[in-house]
């Protein structure tokens, strides 16, 4: 067999076998756009490997996601639909949420480095039941979109869309973030006031209600997502 083939095949046991994904696009008003055009390409992507440690600076835009640049800046309008493909899907039981943080003047979506109390919680996908096992409204899905809050103001914005595998969160570190950047230029915005912010890392604690859970326990029967809560779009 040739290297290139082996490194495909175990990049297929990585990214398959293992049950991991990622983020590598996004989804313009329901049109996909090329892999990494406008997604930050974090190192080691291609494994498909979570972020575990909530301290680290990798759980901002996963790994060297704030220094490394996406090519592009996508153009589109507040109150329209922004979505992120997921490769293959998601493997693994827990919420979904996407977050966003405005570019300082002094900066651009492909430099700016997403650092300070600046996050705000635009989405939010929790368990959609209260009763064992927890259901998931994203468990197997390819996409996730959202509306882009009507209020949001005119400008430059990373968008970081994060995904928690619970399947082993009993143990702490054991939560699994699958999680990528993206860069927009919001227009036609509104003159809201996006709150409450947060900053990552910061925002989240290893023994968080929602990042520590044995999901697996029959008296788990509800649950409650990691973060702030949404903005309300106004
Ligand atoms: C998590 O990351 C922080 C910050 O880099 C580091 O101090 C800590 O040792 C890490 N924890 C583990 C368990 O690796
Ligand atoms: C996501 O897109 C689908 C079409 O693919 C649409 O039916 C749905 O309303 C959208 N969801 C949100 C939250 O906008
Ligand atoms: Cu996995």
């Amino acid at each position: 067999m040739k290297t290139s083939s082996v490194a495909f095949a175990s990049y297929l046991i990585w990214g398959l076998a293992w049950g991991h994904y990622d983020f590598p696009a996004l989804i313009n008003n329901g049109a996909v756009t090329t892999n990494w055009e406008y997604v930050r390409q974090w190192t080691g992507y291609n494994t498909f490997v979570p972020v575990e440690n909530v301290s680290s600076l990798d759980i901002r835009c996963n790994v060297d996601g704030s220094t490394v640049s996406a090519p592009g800046t996508l153009s589109i309008a507040a109150g329209t639909e922004l979505g992120f493909t997921i490769l293959p899907q998601v493997e693994h039981p827990g919420p979904m949420a996407v977050y966003m943080a405005r570019v300082p003047e002094s900066s651009t979506a492909t430099s700016w480095d997403g650092s300070g109390q600046v996050w705000f919680k635009i989405m939010e996908s929790g368990a959609t039941n209260n009763a064992n096992p927890l259901n998931w409204a994203y468990l197997g899905q390819n996409k996730v979109n959202f509306t882009l809050p009507a209020a949001l103001p005119s400008g430059q914005y990373l968008v970081r869309v994060e995904s928690i595998g619970l399947h082993q969160a009993q143990t702490v570190g054991g939560a699994q973030f699958y999680l990528s950047c993206g860069q927009v230029e919001v227009t036609g915005g509104g003159n809201g006031n996006p709150e409450p912010l947060v900053a990552f890392p910061g925002a989240y604690q290893p023994t968080d209600p929602g990042i520590l859970i044995d999901i697996w326990n029959p008296s788990t029967t509800s649950y409650n997502p990691p973060g702030p809560p949404v903005w309300q779009g106004y």
